[in-house]
């Protein structure tokens, strides 16, 4: 296993300036032709000569150089690099290799799915195919043919144009020629037969662009989403940043097995189907909203990825970070931006803060990695995201645009750094980012301790920022954080702060302790961090009071949601191990809920965010030694408890939000939410009538999001029929792969410890398929990442099926493994007999891992936090 490290980069010793790609398609194996234009590079300190390309697991036919046959001396290859010695400073490299794409399990390089044969090469897929510098910094023009057989695989498609086609007996071929330089984890190719959607686009300077979307012929009729939302990103993209679309085709296809969610190869973008498909009779408004924006992220890419792209792995997330707030940004503008807002904060602060608090702690450019496969993670792409946010109001609108317009044009067609990019930024603004660029290097989520006084007209917030030590940095320098403020009077009402009558500022904290000062008439509440402006935690000791305060009358969607959850989680916290307070506690907190449910009207997408309580793995995070049990009886017993003291209005809201007719709009999507939310309360407190009202909406669903809303709650509160109705669920969807998937996932996470051995059964159900990483992480990592209650069951059982799925899994696909592999990283918050249960498991899955996944277990079994 070796380390590879940023402060290690060195220039390609050999640009690639044309690559002519042959694959021929055949069952059992498929041969790959490859030319390489080769050229020295002059920015490398290494002379012309020698040459090391990447090629994993390939089966050399044979290997020529300039005509000439290489000889067995003349070169070496491990199983992992070529090595070819005495080449001249320009020369042509050919290889011709054999792969066999129907035993690829691992689903990177060519691979098949339902039939199709497809590519996935980010990071490091393209290798598996042909010798090449598999490295994003070398950027070649590609001119790809592809052959296949007519009757298997009438469609073949890959980057940029066709150009040239042709028949041979039953057999045809297709060329494509991609006019863009690329690095080769942008390429990809398709043979299969498939549906198409077909549209097209008029760009702002009036070319036209065919847009296709590919499935299977089964699948057509659940494109349209997908459809209307690339047509909204590519406006959008040019309305916002300028940007066109520079090729006469966009191409996607859905494909079935995939690692990830998506991926931007160059006109030809690869999706999973469940980031892709949508339909309302069998996708749920989340999964329609889920296609949206990675439709949208995908899409923008086209720019910040491919036109300019990364000049080393480290770099990740200045594509990504970049390119999940550009789709933040867009999914806010044709959405309800607030509620945008609230729900990103929600996946950051319970999904990237336990990361950067956890073993797998790193940077967002990352100083070393293993497996760069590992480093796909929310600190690169949300934490990345928020990085760019701060950015972008540090600099505000226009400053931002021209930093965004600076940076495409002048690194078009380049792979550069995150350093460039902030470059562009100061370059624009006359800021000076020097500080602000730790939050690129250093790890782990600062934490802003607030105090506050208040001596006759002058109100002092005394702040102090303290990043913990993550693995590998013990120290931490202070960073620059923007805190957005506002301060409420006692009515709730923000207070002039300054004298031009400004109520709401930013003020900077970029020291360990700094000081604030406001005049202001009277005591105030601080509504802090609003529009969570930096990825901080914040700690200060609202009273109940002013949290109540904050909740009725902040007009900030985030600091309202925020002060919910501070309620939420000290009425929790108090009931961890004393679930029998929970009625007092439910009567304390009704006052304020039914305000915001009164309100529900106004956006009941939001209030339902607002009336969500906490996870049982974020409250469990409170608590050390995590209690797993007694988290989950803390919040069983409160949701029971609102149930009942807040029964007539549940009953209100689940009759106000009942619909005739089935529609996608903002208010029917929110209303749902509301409906299938007051539903839950209502089983929960086991209120009179639920069982018939549930059993009603799942015997006739409007779409998806009741359907599996109603069976949901049937199974997760045990109501009669829920057995039945999982049934009937599993014999009315079992053709629809994505939909079987929810069905899979309703089951593993029904909070309990029986939970473990159900979930072990469906192992073994027809339906369950290892090499599917969609229903892996449907029933595997669902119980392991959102069940803690059956995952940490006091005898073992969650951790012994977790380890046998590692195993297993490893075997099969080591990516999705190293992935599943996260869900350990708990660890060694755990009380030590469970602690030593899973360290057992994990040590003896450690020995027969792959790197991948040798990698994610290091870090947790070493990590001493
Ligand atoms: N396909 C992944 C994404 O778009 C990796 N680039 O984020
Ligand atoms: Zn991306």
């Amino acid at each position: 296993i070796t380390t590879t490290r940023l402060a290690d980069y060195q220039p390609p010793v050999y640009r690639v300036e044309q690559v002519t790609l042959d694959v021929d398609i055949h069952p059992g194996q498929t041969r790959v032709t490859s030319e390489l234009q080769l050229q020295h590079n002059p920015d490398s300190d290494q002379p012309a000569g020698e040459l090391v390309l990447n090629g994993e697991a390939l089966v050399i036919e044979s290997l020529n150089l300039d005509g000439e046959t290489l000889t067995q001396d003349s070169y070496h290859y491990d199983g992992h690099l070529l090595t070819v010695r005495d080449l001249p400073a320009q020369c042509v490299l050919t290889s011709v290799v054999t792969i066999e794409p129907e035993k690829n399990t691992a689903l990177e390089g060519l691979y098949q799915s339902n039939g199709m044969v497809c590519t996935q090469c980010e990071a490091e897929g393209f290798r598996r195919i042909t010798f090449f510098p598999d490295r994003p910094d070398v950027l070649a023009r590609f001119t790809t043919t592809v052959h296949a057989d007519k009757a298997t695989y009438p469609l073949l498609l890959s980057n940029g144009n066709p150009v040239d086609w042709g028949e041979e007996g039953t057999r045809h071929w297709v060329t494509w020629d991609d006019p863009f330089p690329k690095p080769c984890y942008l390429f990809a190719l398709v043979a299969g037969d498939l549906a198409c959607l077909e549209d097209s686009f008029n760009t702002a300077s009036g070319r036209p662009v065919a847009l296709r979307l590919y499935a299977e012929h089964r699948d057509l009729d659940k494109l349209d989403h997908a459809m209307q939302s690339l047509k909204n990103a590519m406006r959008w993209d040019e309305q916002t940043y300028g940007r066109e679309y520079d090729l006469d085709i966009y191409m996607i296809v859905a494909v079935s097995h995939f690692n990830m969610g998506a991926m931007e190869n160059k006109g030809l973008n690869i999706f999973n189907t469940a980031c892709v498909l949508a339909h309302p009779d069998t996708t749920t408004d989340a999964g329609f909203q889920r296609v949206e924006s990675v439709v949208a992220h995908e899409y923008f890419h086209n720019w910040s990825g491919n036109r300019v792209t990364c000049r080393d792995w480290f770099q990740l997330s200045l594509k990504e970070g970049f390119t999940v707030f550009r789709d933040q940004s867009f999914s806010a503008d044709m959405n309800s931006a607030a509620v945008k807002r609230v729900e990103d904060v929600d996946f950051l602060v319970n999904h990237q803060f336990p990361e950067d608090q956890g073993p797998m702690a790193h940077p967002v450019r990352p100083a070393e990695y293993q497996k760069i496969d590992n480093f796909y993670t929310l600190t690169i792409y949300e934490k990345g995201a928020e990085i760019v946010r701060m950015q972008y109001n540090l600099l505000g609108p226009e400053a931002f645009r021209r930093a965004s317009d600076r940076y495409f044009e002048q690194f078009d067609g380049q792979a550069v750094t995150c350093d460039d990019f902030v470059a562009c930024m100061e370059a624009e603004s006359g800021l000076d980012l020097s500080q602000f660029k730790r939050w690129y290097s250093q790890a782990g989520t600062p934490v802003l301790t607030v105090t506050d006084e208040y001596h006759e007209g002058q109100y002092t917030l005394h702040v102090r920022q303290h990043t913990p030590a993550t693995p590998g940095q013990p120290d931490k320098a202070p960073l620059v954080i923007p805190v957005k403020l506002a301060l409420l009077d006692s009515n709730g009402q923000a207070v002039a702060m300054d004298e031009q009558g400004n109520r709401e500022t930013v003020v900077i904290v970029d020291q360990s302790e700094q000081s604030f000062r406001f005049a202001v008439p009277e005591a105030v509440t601080p509504s802090l961090l609003r529009g969570f402006s930096a990825p901080v935690v914040l700690d200060y000791p609202y009273t109940e009071a002013q949290l109540a305060t904050l909740l009725a009358h902040d007009s900030d969607g985030y600091c309202r949601w925020n002060a919910a959850q501070r309620l939420y989680f000290s009425a929790l916290d108090r009931l961890v191990g004393d679930p029998g307070q929970a009625q007092s506690e439910a009567l304390a907190l009704k006052p304020v809920l039914e305000r915001v449910i009164e309100r529900a009207k106004e956006d009941p997408a939001q209030a339902a965010l607002l009336l969500t309580l906490p996870t049982e793995v974020a409250l469990g995070d409170r608590h050390s030694p995590l209690d797993p049990r007694a988290v989950h009886q803390a919040r069983r017993a409160l949701t029971g408890a609102l149930g009942q003291v807040l029964e007539e209005q549940w009953q209100a809201q689940q009759q106000a939000w009942q619909r005739q007719d089935f529609s996608m709009e903002g208010d029917a999507i929110g209303g749902r939410q509301m409906r299938l939310l007051a539903l839950g309360y209502l089983a929960a407190a086991g209120s009179a009538g639920v069982t018939e009202t549930v059993g009603e909406l799942f015997g006739h669903p409007l779409c998806m999001t009741e359907e599996l809303g109603a069976l949901r709650l049937l199974v997760h509160h045990g109501l009669p029929g829920a057995d039945q109705a999982l049934a009937d669920f599993a014999a009315r969807w079992q053709g629809e792969a994505l939909v079987m998937d929810q069905w899979f996932a309703v089951q593993a996470t029904c909070p309990g410890e029986d939970t473990v051995s159900v979930a072990s059964a469906l192992l073994d159900h027809p339906a369950f398929e290892w090499t599917l990483p969609n229903r892996v992480r449907a029933l595997v990592g669902t119980l392991v990442n959102a069940n803690p209650v059956a995952f940490h069951a006091a005898d073992g059982q969650g951790y012994r099926f977790f380890c046998e799925a590692l195993a297993r899994l490893d075997a099969i696909n080591p990516q999705v493994a190293a992935r599943l592999a996260n869900g350990a990283a708990r660890l060694r918050r755990l009380e030590p007999q469970r602690q030593a249960m899973l360290e057992k498991g994990l040590q003896g899955v450690q020995q027969k891992a792959s790197a991948n996944l040798s990698e994610v277990l290091s870090r947790i079994l070493t990590d001493r936090s």
